[in-house]
């Protein structure tokens, strides 16, 4: 019995072991780390809470994972994912970077994730303001007990990011 219990402990540890090996291969925020399937636009977000980047920063990281930064085309998706922020990661963070951005031409928004305009917005109230005229891409605003907004902002400040597949 007692080496059977040896063999489980040992069998145990090689497999941690394994799962520690495989995710320091790669840029791999794990920590946090939730998949949110989103129904109505056939993509899954990821969030990444381990790491704050400036947006150019996340758009790297998620192309380095094969993903993109993530767009926000409708009220369903943009709900799934404020819930999951919530749930599990209200306490690191209440700014993310997503794609929206106006870097091509000043109040003209567009996604980098596939280079499409906005079609749905849910911007905070008296934004975008274009805050001399320096704030140029788009984070998500969640807080418990409030629904999700967005805020144009400068690019260079860091935060922590949503990536999609
Ligand atoms: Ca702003």
């Amino acid at each position: 019995m007692y080496f059977l219990k040896l063999t489980f402990l040992a069998s145990l540890l090689l497999a941690t072991s394994a799962e520690n090996i495989g995710q320091h291969n790669t840029f791999q925020p794990t920590q946090h780390e939730s998949l949110i399937p989103v129904l109505s636009s056939n993509r899954t977000y990821k969030i990444i809470s381990i790491d704050q980047k400036t947006w150019f920063g996340a758009l790297h990281a998620c192309h380095f994972m094969g993903l993109e930064l993530a767009s926000i085309t409708s009220k369903e998706d943009e709900e799934n994912l404020a819930q999951v922020i919530k749930d599990e990661c209200i306490a690191l963070s209440s700014r993310w970077w997503i794609s929206g951005n106006d870097l091509d031409t000043e109040e003209s928004f567009f996604w980098a994730s596939n280079g499409h305009p906005f079609t749905y917005t849910n911007w905070e109230v008296g934004q975008p303001n274009h805050s001399n005229h320096d704030q140029r891409c788009v984070y998500i605003v969640v807080h418990i007990g409030t629904d999700p907004v967005w805020n144009d902002y400068n690019c260079y400040n860091k935060y922590r990011f949503i990536c999609e597949i």
